[in-house]
């Protein structure tokens, strides 16, 4: 009997210490590089063509959006929409450019208001909120945004991007126009033969808002495994991830960003190849928000939809596109179907936008 019980009790340490042993690895496997705590705002390569701040015109049409993945209760199956031209910008709304509309309008952004914003600041493992972090300071007090002012500017809310599009005489794109834009107008999906067996995982908290800043819940996280995503090009999709085609975070978060794209945070607009309409960044580099409010089941209108502009309230607004911090391991949504959302006075140092503008009648 005691002898038994020995067995049992052996193998229980033997267990344990198997348990023990492999959270050690864990722990040591997900520890953030501490060399990432040495990357400043607007660090990187600078490899950026000037690019002028004018818009691209995406001719009206029937268009086909949204991905064919196994999980589309969670993400967008493909469905026809039908939208009048309209103009996007051609790059994200700038520093330089958000500078110009606050010094012009005096505008405060939630960030400021509130007293301070979520950011994720290179060698920690999480997201943090930190008093003081806004646009003019995307890592908090003692970082600034002068040696980054071709960049797209960050910690801005959904009201703050309304207000500088109303501003600039624009409007943010809808969730539809912004899918179509960042196709390149073609009416892409993914071909069966990209779809990673890793999609059939998802579900829940796909691109999910955080409310009351509920630790870690961010765009990017909980995301499963997308080895094969990205950008759509002429040639196809891409995978920015591992070809460095967009700025995302390449390599394992948060144990290290190879950053082969050259940035760790994010790039200046036009450092990158624009897709096929011209217009840069629609993948990665920020998250942009967009006009709709966000629904799960916004995609699931077998109809043909004119002018598609969401539901008429919800609590989260929808961005898309992914952004600097989109890794394989945590987030994959550095591909035009992903359907990103958030809290609209939330503020992130990943997220940002561009502007739209109808056609003149
Ligand atoms: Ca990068
Ligand atoms: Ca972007």
């Amino acid at each position: 009997m005691h002898g038994s019980l020995w067995k049992v009790l052996l193998m229980f340490a033997g267990a344990a210490g198997a348990l023990s042993l492999t959270a050690l690895w864990l722990e040591r496997t997900e520890r953030p590089d501490s060399e990432a705590r040495h990357y400043n705002w607007g660090d990187g390569r600078a490899t950026a063509v000037a690019v002028p701040d004018d818009m691209v015109l995406v001719p009206g049409g029937e268009y086909v959006i949204g991905d064919e993945w196994p999980n589309a209760a969670e993400d967008a199956p493909p469905r026809r929409v039908k939208l009048d031209g309209f103009y996007v910008d051609r790059h994200e709304v700038t520093n330089r450019e958000f500078q110009l509309f606050v010094e012009e309008t005096g505008h405060v952004t939630s960030a400021e208001n509130e007293g301070g914003a979520w950011i994720y600041h290179g060698g920690e493992s999480n997201w943090t909120y930190i008093e003081g972090a806004n646009w003019r300071h995307p890592l908090g007090a003692g970082s600034f945004i002068e040696g980054a002012m071709e960049h797209p500017v960050v910690l801005v809310s959904w009201f703050d991007a309304n207000a500088y599009a109303r501003w600039a005489g624009k409007r943010l794109p809808t969730e539809a126009e912004w899918e179509v834009a960042a196709r390149g107008s073609k009416a892409a999906i993914f071909p069966k033969k990209s779809i990673p067996l890793a999609a059939t995982v998802a579900s829940g908290d796909n691109g999910h808002a955080h409310e009351g800043h509920a630790k870690n819940e961010q765009f990017d996280r909980h995301q499963p495994l997308h080895p094969s995503a990205g950008a759509h090009t002429e040639s196809g999709p891409t995978n920015p991830a591992e070809d460095g085609s967009a700025n995302v975070w390449q390599g394992l978060w948060p144990q290290r960003n190879e950053t082969k794209d050259g940035y760790f945070y994010t790039a200046p607009v036009g450092a990158f190849t624009p897709n096929p309409l011209g217009l840069y960044d629609m993948i990665g580099n920020v998250w942009e928000w967009t006009a709709d409010w966000y629904a799960s089941d916004t995609y699931r209108n077998s109809e043909v939809a004119h002018n598609p502009v969401g539901p008429v309230d919800g609590t989260a607004r929808v961005a898309r596109g992914g952004s600097w911090f989109c890794s394989t391991n945590y987030c994959g949504a550095y591909r035009p179907g992903f359907r990103g959302k958030s809290p609209p006075n939330s503020s992130f140092n990943n997220v940002g936008f561009r502007c739209a503008r109808d056609l003149e009648k």
